[in-house]
Parts: structure tokens; C-alpha cells; sequence
């Protein structure tokens, strides 16, 4: 296998756009004219494409002649004091906002860099973020969690008291519910980061919610559902079924990949609810309530509910179904010749585990199964990874997941023939990315 491993890909796609072409690629997809952003992207690419960064190792490499300075000199003192940083030659490994979308300095939605990710873990620096009236760096001596409603006496938390309780460390994604939403009309978002990057996944420390609720004495039996609220201006409250927090995987957490949460992402303190959209993930999370209804607020009435074809709006669908995505190749990068290539991508399920994933690379005609890499995980990414070798033809690449209860992934005519075209919302659809003969990879829909 080795003598073939001629191909590579480039794993940043950002550096064959220019930010001020992305927008003009957006603006033409948002304009409905797919082939124009294929053009676009392709001139794109081939101007970058004769860049430097292409040079590959040849007779008479000085990189491997000759010693380098790192090799000879004294290198950096350790860097005992301050916060670790990557190497400045991944600066281009950012969370970006999408040109395509409004962009408003507090309520927007900055996309996770899934392309140049390996594994499952989003370093936290690079968390997709979503707010709604603006983050916060929340005094943590001053934050506090009130728990009243249907409970026996309302209780009052500080971190400091939260912070003793038995905790609990657990993997899990959280992806916003309006992920992939462009992807419903006819607009060819350019890279994974754009269409698939309101995605993340960390390792959660905190406090199962049923303890806090069980301290308070909360009435079980009448008071089946509660209202989570944020400390910011957005007064974010989303209702939770008691099930999912009787399960005891609602957490109450203030850790995230080892450390304290972001500021971005609610520090202190952040309700992690698994598999259900990220709008219930409360962040800055300072109030629960317990009730005996569903608390339908003005935030659950507006958004994240799907327009269905007979014109009602459905509420409430709130658990992120199965859905997987290849992130390289991917839309913006290249194959810089044919040979061998690892397909890699993500799979989740708010559902469960991860059962299956198939890749195709003939626009789903056939299907091989790809390895899963493990440990698998409930409602948590799953890395997959299969070996391709490119004929130099174009072709369309796939992935098609499956969770433990059975489900498939469903192609856009399924989607669509349920949910209509009107949706922004809840988008789990397969994913095609189009190898062009030239190596581009562009974002197509299969009808
Ligand atoms: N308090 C508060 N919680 C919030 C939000 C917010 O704006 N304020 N946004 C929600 C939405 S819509 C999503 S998708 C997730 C995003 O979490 P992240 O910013 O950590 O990625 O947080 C949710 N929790
Ligand atoms: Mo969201």
C-alpha cells in the first residue's frame, strides 16, 4: 500500500478562499447558483493551488540535506507561566462566522473548524458558539443556581457548594438545532465548517441534576417537567422532560475538557442536557423550576420549532437525530493527486450510540461499511475513518449513519418527503461532497 500513498490533502480549506471570496461565494450560493460557486471555488483553489505550501519532497530537498537551526541551536525556555497556546503554523485553525448569515455582534453563531479536527474532542477553544444576546465572564463567587417550583423548600446554590457534591465526568456533542439549516434551501455552503460546524464535543464535569433537585426536595411524581434559565439578557428558558433528568445524565457542569467551562460556553455553570438540541443547554444557568406542564415561553414558541408541509408548526422535536458528515475530504480542500486517501468524518445520535457508518463514493449507488473508531460512546461524536484509493474521476463522496435503535440517516428525497422544504431547523440529511477531476471538493445535493 505504501508505494501509492501519493495523494495528500490539504486539511485547511480556508487557505484556498480568501475571506473577502467567501462572502462572494456566498452571496452567489445565497442567490441559488450553485455552479457559479463551483466555479468560483475552483478558481479559488487553483490559484492557491500553485502556492508554495504544495512543495513536495524531491531529489536535492534541502529540508532533508541540511541540518535545521532547531536542530543545532538552544531552544524556547519552558513556558512555565501563562496558558499554552498552538503553533503559530495553525493559526488558520479558527472558529469563524459565516459570511452568509446575519451577522449581529451579540446574537450570532460563530462554526467549529471541523476540518482540520482529529478524534472527537473540540478543543475548547474552538467550541462553535451560539448566543443570544452576548457571552459573559460570570464572577463565580457572586453566580448562584436557585432550584424552586414543585419542590419542598427552594434552595439556593453557590458554586462553592455545588462544587463538593459527588460529580460526574462524561463525552458527549452538543450540535444547534438550526445545524446544516442553510443546507434546507438551494444554497451550496462552501466547507464543512459552515454547513456542519455548529457541532461540538467535550468530556462534561458537573453535578447530576436529579441530586440538586433531590436536595430541594422536588415532588417527582407531579412536577414532570423543568424550566432551565440563564444569568444573560437573552433569559434563555427551554423546558426538560423529568425522563431525561430522572436518567441522570442532565448535568449541572462547570468542567469541560479538563478545566473550568468558557466564558463562551456559560462559565460557571451550564446545564448539559445529551442528545437534544444545544439551544436547551443552558448556559450562565442560574434558575430551575419544576412544574407539571411543559412551560412553552416565548423562546420555545419562535425558534427551533419546524414548518411542516401542511403549514403547522412542529414544537418541541427536540432530540438531534442520527446524523454523520465526512470531513475530508471536504468541501474547499483538494486531492492534490490520485492514490490513496483516508475518508474521515463524524457520526452522532441524540438517540444513543453510533451502530454503523457506510461511506459510498459513487453518489450512494454502493456502500462500504467504515471502521468506527472507539470508544464508541451515547450520545457523543464518533470518529469513522475508511481507506479510498482516487482514480482521478470525479465522484461523490457520502456518509450514511446508523444508531442502535435501527435508524438510518436519511437522503434529502426522505427528509424532504416528511419534512417538506420549509424547514430551517433539524437538518440530519446525508451529505454530498463532489470530487471534481481536477481534485476540487465541492458541496452538492443529490435530488
Ligand atoms: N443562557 C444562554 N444559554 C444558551 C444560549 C444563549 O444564548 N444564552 N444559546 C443556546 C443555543 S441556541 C445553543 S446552540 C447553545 C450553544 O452553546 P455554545 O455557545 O457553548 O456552543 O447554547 C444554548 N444555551
Ligand atoms: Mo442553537
Amino acid at each position: 500500500m505504501d508505494n501509492h500513498i501519493t495523494g495528500r490533502v490539504r486539511k485547511a480549506p480556508e487557505n484556498f478562499i480568501r475571506a473577502a471570496d467567501v462572502g462572494k461565494v456566498f452571496a452567489e450560493a445565497k442567490a441559488g447558483r450553485r455552479d457559479f460557486m463551483r466555479n468560483a471555488f475552483a478558481t479559488a483553489a487553483g490559484a492557491a493551488a500553485s502556492g508554495a505550501a504544495l512543495a513536495q519532497a524531491g531529489e536535492g530537498d534541502p529540508n532533508i540535506l541540511e541540518l535545521p537551526a532547531h536542530s543545532k541551536g538552544l531552544g524556547q525556555p519552558v513556558a512555565a507561566e501563562g496558558y499554552g497556546k498552538p503553533s503559530k503554523y495553525e493559526a488558520n485553525v479558527q472558529r469563524r462566522q459565516s459570511p452568509g448569515l446575519t451577522q449581529t455582534r451579540q446574537a450570532s453563531v460563530s462554526f467549529a473548524p471541523l476540518q482540520s479536527l482529529f478524534g472527537i474532542v473540540t478543543p475548547s477553544g474552538l467550541h462553535f458558539e451560539r448566543h443570544h444576546q452576548g457571552w459573559w465572564d460570570i464572577d463565580p463567587s457572586k453566580h448562584r443556581l436557585m432550584v424552586n417550583g414543585m419542590v419542598k423548600a427552594a434552595k439556593v446554590f453557590t458554586m462553592d457548594e455545588i462544587m463538593r457534591l459527588p460529580s460526574v465526568s462524561r463525552f458527549h456533542f452538543i450540535e444547534c438545532g438550526a445545524n446544516t439549516g442553510m443546507e434546507w434551501g438551494n444554497v451550496a455552503v462552501p466547507t464543512v465548517q459552515y454547513t456542519h460546524g455548529m457541532l461540538s464535543c467535550s468530556e462534561f464535569t458537573g453535578v447530576p441534576l436529579i441530586t440538586l433537585l433531590e436536595m430541594a426536595g422536588a415532588d417527582l411524581k407531579k412536577g414532570r417537567f423543568v424550566l432551565a434559565e440563564g444569568a444573560d439578557g437573552s433569559s434563555m428558558t427551554r423546558t426538560i422532560p423529568m425522563e431525561l433528568i430522572e436518567s441522570g445524565e442532565v448535568i449541572v457542569a462547570y468542567g469541560q475538557n479538563g478545566e473550568m467551562l468558557r466564558p463562551e460556553q456559560g462559565y460557571p455553570l451550564r446545564l448539559v442536557v445529551p442528545g437534544v438540541q444545544g439551544v436547551s443547554w443552558v448556559k450562565y444557568l442560574r434558575r430551575i423550576e419544576v412544574g407539571d406542564a411543559p412551560y412553552a415561553t416565548k423562546d420555545e414558541a419562535v425558534h427551533y420549532v419546524d414548518l411542516m408541509p401542511d403549514g403547522q408548526h412542529r414544537q418541541y422535536s427536540s432530540i438531534q437525530e442520527c446524523k454523520s458528515v465526512v470531513t475530508t475530504p471536504s468541501g474547499g480542500q483538494m486531492l492534490l493527486d490520485k492514490g490513496f486517501y483516508n475518508i474521515t468524518g463524524l457520526a452522532w445520535s441524540g438517540r444513543g450510540k453510533v451502530k454503523r457508518v457506510d461511506v459510498s463514493v459513487d453518489g450512494g449507488r454502493n456502500w462500504r461499511t467504515a471502521r468506527l473508531e472507539g470508544p464508541v460512546m451515547s450520545k457523543c461524536l464518533t470518529r469513522f475513518n475508511i481507506d479510498w484509493v482516487w482514480n482521478g474521476e470525479p465522484c461523490i463522496i457520502q456518509s450514511r449513519a446508523m444508531d442502535e435503535t435501527g435508524y438510518v440517516q436519511p437522503s434529502y428525497q426522505q427528509l424532504r418527503a416528511v419534512r417538506g422544504t420549509r424547514s430551517i431547523y433539524h437538518n440530519n440529511s446525508i451529505q454530498s461532497w463532489a470530487v471534481q477531476a481536477g481534485g476540487e471538493v465541492v458541496n452538492v445535493q443529490l435530488s
